[in-house]
Parts: structure tokens; sequence; C-alpha cells
């Protein structure tokens, strides 16, 4: 009897051997690698939500590209748009153009339009010297020329053709007189190569601008 309650006894551990002996074949993560597990978790659980619900953020180097790409077309449309058409000269912002044939005020600026742009308007003294330079470089003579003033409209109310204020004048000492009534504005009158006030009829040559 006690040799069977021995084998028994014996068989009963031998079990409980090898049952413990199966859990054993399961790793126990070590802890670094419980962690990661940890981490991945996390990663993928905050991602899903997004990118479910459509708003998958690229990363930051591939989102770069289009932005660059954008860039430089940006800057080679900005580079056309601050360049004047061949013939025309740029000042602050603006295309100039000297046209020496003779022409009234009127036939001018028709003549300005035609090219998409008006007679031109002078907004200071630094314009109106790079106007006199410019025409200066194109007949080599300061001659009275044609801007784009008038007080047609209503006696002593000047504007500028092109709608912008009339601000900054150089008028030459007793201009404008409206002598036997004058309503156009020439510039390099007289020796200080001012402005005056003259009749709209008369032929002379003209400068036009147009915005960039
Ligand atoms: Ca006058």
């Amino acid at each position: 009897m006690k040799i069977l309650t021995g084998l028994l006894f014996l068989c009963a551990l031998l079990a409980l051997s090898q049952a413990a002996d199966v859990q054993s074949e399961q790793p126990v993560p070590s802890s670094d690698v419980r962690e990661e597990l940890e981490i991945e978790e996390t990663f993928h659980e905050a991602l899903l939500p997004e990118a479910e619900a459509g708003n998958w953020t690229e990363p930051a180097d591939v989102e770069n590209e289009p932005a660059a790409e954008e860039n430089a077309a940006q800057a080679a449309d900005d580079l056309l748009r601050s360049s004047c058409p061949a013939g025309w000269l740029k000042f602050n912002h603006r295309c100039f153009i000297f046209i020496p044939r003779a022409m009234t005020w009127a036939r001018a600026q028709r003549n300005c339009v035609s090219l998409q742009a008006t007679l031109a308007s002078v907004h200071n003294f630094e314009e109106y010297h790079y106007i006199q330079s410019l025409i200066i470089a194109s007949t080599h003579l300061s001659p009275r020329t044609w801007i784009g003033g008038s007080d047609a409209q209503e006696e002593g109310l000047w504007l500028w053709s092109d709608g912008s204020p009339f601000h900054y004048s150089n008028w030459c000492s007793g201009q404008p007189n409206n002598y036997k009534i004058q309503h156009c504005l020439e510039m390099n009158f007289g020796e200080s190569k001012c402005w005056s006030d003259v009749w709209c009829s008369e032929n002379l040559p003209s400068i036009c601008a147009k915005n960039i």
C-alpha cells in the first residue's frame, strides 16, 4: 500500500513538473520589450482615428515639396510681372515710355490707352526727375512733353488721367494761369523745366505709364 501511494505521489509530481515546463515555454517579455509593445500600440491608436477620418498629415519633408514648387512658380510669376515690355523702362513699380510723335493731349492719351497705359501721372520729385532723364536719354534734349494732368472737367481742379490722386505738383512760377483757357499739363516748360497749363490742342510728344 505504501508503495502504491508512493507511486501515485511520484506520478503527481511528474504531472505537475510537466505542466510547469509547458508554462515556462511561453516567454515572459522583458521589461524593455513590454515598453516597446506598449509604445507601438499607443502609436497605432494615435494614428488610426485621424487616418480613418481622412485627416492624414504628410510627413514634413514630403509636404515641403509642393510648397517649394509653388514658391518657385510664384517667384517666376513675380519676375514676369516685375519686368516691363520691350522699350519700356521700370521705375517705382511702373513702366514708362517716351512717345516722340507730337499729338494733341487727347490723342496722346488715346495712344497710351492703345498701349494698355495712360499719360503718366507724377507723384513726387524723384518720379519727375526720372521722367525728365528718360526724355533726355531718348532725345538728348528736354522738349515740352504731355503728362496726364488736366483740369478740363472743372477749372482749377486738376486730375490725373490714370485716376490717381493729384497731390504732387511742380508748377512753374505764375502757373497754372489758364491763359486764354488752358486745361492740359505740359512738363519741361521754360528754363526751369517745370509745369504749365497749356492749350490741349497743342501738338507735343508724350510720356505713357502703366502699372506693373
Ligand atoms: Ca499756362
